[in-house]
């Protein structure tokens, strides 16, 4: 068994219509539905092996894990062994590509990249469906990190229920985004710890199941039509009602600086003023992903960098699910 190829690749993905908060923090069901569009060139490949060592071990990107990504990575580890009914010890060998530079997550790439690695060590054979119930379980976003392109994660009711579905891996419409990064260091707040604050304290978390289900519907007709300023709109509006809960929060907490306001406010000047293509859509930090088409990336870019010379630009474009 431990001799087979177990080397997975995942991609990361990026929210249109956003995850922020649980009904159930031990199986990480949400309390809404979301969806995303998983991106090209950023990834973590993943290798698993049984070893006879009395601990398990884990290495990231050519070293020895960090104490929290290790307990993370274990506590998941220990799931998949309580499930095979099995007691050894494990190595990881787990990688990043995913530059600091690109603020993007990798927790969803990563636990999917695991999962998918972990299905085959133990020869699971779990079909793409259930890998994403128990990609689910390290990170709720990794559920959508199974898919290719644009997908859907269905809230569900149980550990069985809460999973992503593709709508369309291989998305047609010229769709690009701009990461726009004025801060790579580690945030104050974690998704989980923001999340959960956010549930339990705004006076306006009862509005956020409804506007998600209007947002979802809206967003899958712009999709189906390739409409992408109503994908960008609908982006945008619905990342600003996530926030707004931490906002209201209390006590209040907020990700963005004086940048990100800056540059949303650009954007909506360049597409009153200009006629381009420009949304954005913000996750547990300052950073901004500019949702635009790939014929105005380039002008897109030029302007950000004016506007904000210290800030690293790269430019992302939809990818393939989990190999
Ligand atoms: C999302 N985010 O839908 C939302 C929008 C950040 C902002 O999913 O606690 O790392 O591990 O389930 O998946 C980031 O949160 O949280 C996230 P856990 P996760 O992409």
């Amino acid at each position: 068994m431990e001799y087979q190829n177990t080397q997975t690749t995942a991609h990361t993905n990026i929210a249109f219509i956003k995850y922020w908060g649980k009904k159930d923090a031990q199986l990480n069901l949400p309390c809404t539905d979301s969806l995303s569009l998983t991106l090209d060139g950023y990834f973590t490949t993943t290798t698993s092996k049984f070893i006879s060592d009395n601990e398990d071990q884990i290495w990231l990107n050519g070293q020895r894990a960090p104490v929290g990504f290790f307990k993370r990575t274990q506590k998941f580890l220990d799931l998949c062994r309580q499930l095979n009914h099995c007691k050894q010890k494990i190595q990881i060998i787990t990688t990043n590509h995913v530059p600091t530079a690109a603020g993007l997550a990798s927790s969803a790439s990563g636990f999917a990249a695991l999962a998918g690695s972990l299905n085959k060590l133990f020869q699971m054979h779990l079909s793409r469906a259930q890998l994403s119930c128990l990609a689910r379980r390290g990170s709720g976003s990794a559920a959508r990190s199974i898919y290719g392109g644009w997908v859907w994660w269905q809230q569900g009711s149980s550990d069985q229920t809460s999973l992503a579905v593709p709508i369309d891996e291989h998305p047609q419409l010229p769709i690009c985004l701009l990461s726009v990064v004025f801060n790579d260091q580690p945030k104050k707040i974690s998704s989980t710890q923001g999340m959960e604050r956010a549930r339990t304290t705004s006076p306006f978390y009862s509005c956020w199941p409804h506007i998600v289900a209007n947002d979802l519907s809206a967003m899958k007709k712009a999709i189906a039509t390739a409409d992408l300023q109503q994908i960008g709109q609908i982006a945008e509006n619905n990342c600003l009602a996530m926030h707004a809960l931490n906002w209201s929060a209390r006590p209040a907490f907020s990700y963005f600086t004086d940048a990100t306001w800056k540059l949303i406010n650009l954007l909506q000047q360049w597409r009153q003023e200009l006629q381009l293509v420009a949304y954005a859509t913000v996750d547990a930090g300052p950073n901004v992903k500019i949702i635009t088409q790939k014929n105005q990336v380039q002008q897109i870019q030029a302007r950000v960098q004016h506007s904000f010379p210290e800030a690293q630009t790269t430019i992302l474009y939809p990818g393939s699910g989990i190999q």
